[in-house]
């Protein structure tokens, strides 16, 4: 193909739905050629204090939600900018977008309104050169990891602001520990419907979260866990063994910065000081086989973090999500002072792809392993799927085995594992 053929034609957004029903941006990217392609941008719910600026239009439209206001930065902004862009210059395009923005947290243009730029950019870019996303990744950044499939952690009890406070723990996930990418997926699976059998039989409600995981009222976090155990063993697999577990406490969202304690409403509002939250997770680690524990502190209470990682983090993976936010400043003090030793990335925390490509880089050169995760709010957009297997991630978070824009992920990633891996 000719290099003008790259050049960019025309860049699109619109308002779109999310899976909660809240309003969302895509936006396709046109080029020259005719390639096209179209990236539908995530949001979430239990967001952290330090991620970048997701711009919403306030006011009475969609309850305050709506995201013309990002769509126009996008349309009269952004795209003149962009127009005769090589798409394939997908950090020069990043970059001219931040120029643009010039704030530290991109309130002025709006992350979701960046990003949403950036994954089209490189949809396109793959469409126009006929090879897949994992590839083009791969091939735009240095990832130190080889390309390889993740290990999936599946959220499949839900609990906290995804789920009215059933749980105190925002997420309880199952993770296969073997096995090809699509075994995985099947144990995950296999596992699901069994805990489905469960908690009809044991008189629990079945409906299900924001993310696809059952949200039945428990009396408290070890209660989820035991069912997660029975439920593995119910379906003909060692706990431990075949599949682990992990968990997203999401204790930024009952933390109280004044008297600096941790409430778990769901066991009837009972008061945790970060060191005797700490006793009760090393209680989870000795008698359940958690092989993550993510945001077990609150999102500034750095103290509690470093003073637990060497107790915590021996054989777990200990992973900063609202502490870290995908952003280098931040997962630069994290390495520095050892508060954990995983992070998540989320491409809407930072609002681009080349910055979230360079928290992977700087995790991965600092032996943190990474986790590439979905938002509560998601899309049938998967560039996560290939973002994952580009870097050579260690895990992917992306919800339960069920509800579509949860499974198009692990779809996804079957896809790559038949055809292109
Ligand atoms: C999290 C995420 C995704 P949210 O806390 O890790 O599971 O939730 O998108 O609501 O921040
Ligand atoms: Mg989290």
């Amino acid at each position: 193909m000719q290099k003008s053929e790259f050049l960019i034609k025309s860049v699109i957004a619109r308002e779109i739905l999310d899976s909660r029903g809240n309003p969302t941006i895509a936006c396709r990217v046109t080029l020259k050629s005719g390639a096209t392609a179209e990236a539908k941008v995530p949001s979430g719910a239990s967001t952290g204090i330090h991620e970048a600026l997701e711009l919403r239009d306030g006011g009475k439209r969609y309850g305050g939600k709506g995201v013309q206001k990002a769509v126009n930065n996008v349309n009269k902004k952004i795209a003149p900018i962009l127009k005769n862009i090589d798409v394939r210059r997908q950090k020069d395009i990043d970059f001219v977008m931040l120029e643009l923005d010039g704030t530290a947290n991109k309130k002025k243009l709006g992350a979701n309104a960046i990003l949403a730029v950036s994954l089209a950019c490189a949809q396109t870019h793959a469409v126009a050169i006929k090879k897949p996303l994992w590839q083009v990744l791969r091939n735009l950044y240095n990832f130190p990891h080889k390309a390889s499939l993740p290990i999936p952690t599946m959220n499949v009890l839900n609990g906290g602001a995804h789920a009215n406070w059933s749980l105190d723990v925002q997420e309880c996930m199952i993770v296969p520990l073997r096995g090809k990418f699509s075994e995985r997926v099947r144990m995950g699976s296999e596992v699901f419907q069994s805990l489905k059998g469960l908690l009809a039989k044991k008189g629990f409600a079945t409906t299900v979260g924001d993310e696809g995981g059952f949200a039945p009222k428990l009396k408290n976090v070890e209660t989820a866990f035991d069912l997660l155990k029975e439920a593995i063993k119910t379906a003909g697999y060692k706990p431990g063994k075949d599949l682990g577990l992990a968990t997203d406490v999401a204790a930024s969202e009952f933390y109280d910065e004044k008297t600096a304690e941790y409430t778990f409403r769901a066991e009837g509002g009972k008061k945790f000081t970060s060191e005797k939250l700490l006793e009760r997770y090393l209680t989870w680690l000795k008698k359940y086989p958690l092989i993550s524990l993510e945001d077990p502190f609150d999102q500034d209470d750095w103290a509690a973090w470093s003073g637990s990682l060497s107790r915590l983090g021996k054989k777990t993976h200990i992973v900063g999500d609202d502490l870290l936010v995908t952003n280098i400043t931040r997962l630069k003090k994290a390495i520095k002072e050892k508060s954990c030793n995983a992070i998540l990335i989320k491409v809407n925390q930072i609002g681009s792809l080349t910055e979230s490509a360079e928290a992977i880089i700087m995790a991965h050169k600092n032996n943190f392993a990474t986790s590439i995760s979905h938002r509560s709010g998601e899309t049938d957009d998967t560039t996560i799927a290939d973002l994952a297997v580009a870097s050579g991630s260690e895990y992917i978070k992306t919800g339960s085995l069920s509800r579509s824009e949860r499974v198009e992920k692990y779809n996804r990633l079957m896809e790559i594992e038949a055809g292109e891996l």
